[in-house]
């Protein structure tokens, strides 16, 4: 191994992203633990650093964890972004993003398997740190979702990619929705790869320092304890024909023919959601499926440098994360405002 770039001793990076080596394990660690380690652009550059910095080293894996009990990642620093929208500083935006699409491309790309370690919440930005690597280790703990459509964005960090490719219509249903699943339906749809038992990190990485193979060291780790059933199996059928249509009327329509509890409450979630992230993120979703990584993620940078300019965005932000109060009220509603033939007459992308 080459020396020097990396020491034993524990590396502050910032205070808000830490890295240590273990063994020939990198390990970095998201440590803004009171604001769900939510990303802002100095650790978005600080964990791209590091993964640079590791990936010279020759090492087994770098291992991408929190110091939060209760959050692997909450996402961006939405409220950050929201604050720069209404001062026009779009440079600072800009950065943001960039930087930010642009770590999620390294990681897909890293000459070192990324492992994410995920042991409470996981959405949004935190979906883009854990996807794009090779493997996702999830405790029982673990929630994730793509919850953007609520505040009025749309599934970036490269959904348009990864969601595009789950099974059936689960990506349109998570992107629309913003369903949080469980870790059960994590492994289900294979957003997770592997699950442990709480509290057992520290021998997983010994595992992976040791083991034969990455994915014989997890799989040899697996959690022993029954794993609670997830809840998309059971709607497949219903998930697949509703949001396998190809505009967001059409699964309107189809939730409103299915009927029951689920189709109900999931109707009723979407009439609640801003109709302009509902049709950019159906459109993206459905235009990503047969484009490369570097192409969504080109077409997502492009997307949220309007969005974030737009009314939806600034209120849904407010709602959910600044006042608090839950209750958005969405600009002229593209959804309901569909012309006949249910085309969209949104225009930010
Ligand atoms: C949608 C999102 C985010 C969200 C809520 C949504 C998001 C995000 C946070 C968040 C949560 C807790 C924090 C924080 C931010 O919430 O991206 O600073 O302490 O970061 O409905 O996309």
């Amino acid at each position: 191994m080459s020396e020097g770039v990396v020491s034993t001793e524990k590396l502050t990076v910032g205070d808000a992203v830490l890295s240590e080596l273990r063994g020939n394990v990198g390990v970095i660690t998201l440590n803004r633990p009171r604001q769900l380690n939510a990303l802002t652009t100095p650790m978005v550059e600080s964990i791209d650093a590091r993964l640079a910095a590791f990936s010279g080293e020759g090492l087994r894996a770098v291992v991408l964890n929190s110091a939060s009990p209760r959050a692997f990642c909450a996402g961006g620093d939405i409220r950050a972004i929201r604050d720069n929208s209404l001062t026009g500083d779009a440079e600072a935006i800009e950065r943001f993003f960039a930087t930010e699409y642009r770590l999620n491309h390294r990681i897909a790309t890293s000459a070192v398997p990324v492992v994410s370690f995920i042991d409470g919440i996981c959405m949004g930005g935190g979906m883009g740190l854990s996807i794009h690597g090779t493997f996702r280790v999830v405790t029982d703990n673990a929630s994730f979702a793509m919850p953007e459509t609520k505040i009025g964005f749309f599934p970036d960090v490269g959904a348009s990619y990864f969601l595009s490719r789950l099974p059936g219509a689960l990506g349109p249903y998570l992107g629309l929705t913003g369903a949080r699943i469980t870790a059960a339906d994590a492994l289900y749809c294979g957003l997770a790869t592997h699950r442990v038992s709480a509290g057992a990190f520290d021998e997983v990485i010994e595992a992976i320092d040791h083991g034969e193979s990455i994915h014989g060291a997890l799989a040899g780790m697996a959690g022993s304890s029954e794993s609670s059933a997830g809840s998309l199996a059971a709607h497949r059928a219903e998930i697949d024909w509703c949001f396998g249509a190809r505009t967001v009327r059409e699964v309107d329509e189809r939730l409103s023919q299915v009927g029951g509890t689920w189709a109900t409450t999931t109707r009723d979630t979407l009439h609640e959601l801003s109709p302009q992230s509902l049709e950019v993120s159906l459109h993206l979703i459905s235009w990503g499926r047969q484009r490369s990584l570097a192409q969504c993620l080109e077409a997502e940078l492009n997307v949220a440098r309007k969005v974030v300019k737009t009314e939806d965005f600034i209120e849904g932000v407010r709602a959910a994360l600044v006042d608090k109060d839950q209750r958005p009220l969405w600009g002229e509603s593209r959804f309901r405002g569909a012309d006949s033939a249910g085309r969209a007459t949104w225009n930010v992308c």
